[in-house]
């Protein structure tokens, strides 16, 4: 897990991502988003992804996301409810018991409360 080539995946993987079409009218945020591994990262980037008006990018390493979005269109609490439903809490929104509970085993992260 600690060899330099993953840590050159990753970053080539980071540099793609952010390198999507600015977003018209574009707030960006960074909130913790609990999490484990690069399976959480892509199950938590799809679901903030999931339009076209957000874009998330959750790090395993610090387990923070940031978030940018259409402040016209979407909110911060919406993206996070959709990650939520994923399966994933934040300090927001808590995911519902039954979508943490069919999150592969390497990814039920420990819950806060
Ligand atoms: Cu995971």
């Amino acid at each position: 897990m600690n060899l330099p080539q993953n840590a050159m995946i990753v970053l080539a993987a980071l540099s793609v991502t952010s390198c999507n079409v600015p977003l018209e009218n574009a707030k960006v945020e960074t909130v913790k988003i609990y999490g484990n591994c690069g399976m959480c990262e892509s199950t938590i980037e799809k679901a903030g992804n999931s339009t076209p008006d957000s874009n998330v990018d959750w790090s395993k390493d610090t387990k923070m996301a940031t978030i940018s979005y259409d402040s016209l269109k979407t909110s911060k609490e919406e993206i996070l409810q959709r990650i939520a439903q994923a399966g994933y809490d934040s300090d927001a929104f808590s995911a519902p018991d039954s979508a943490y509970a069919s999150l592969p085993g390497c990814c039920q992260y420990e819950r806060a409360q």
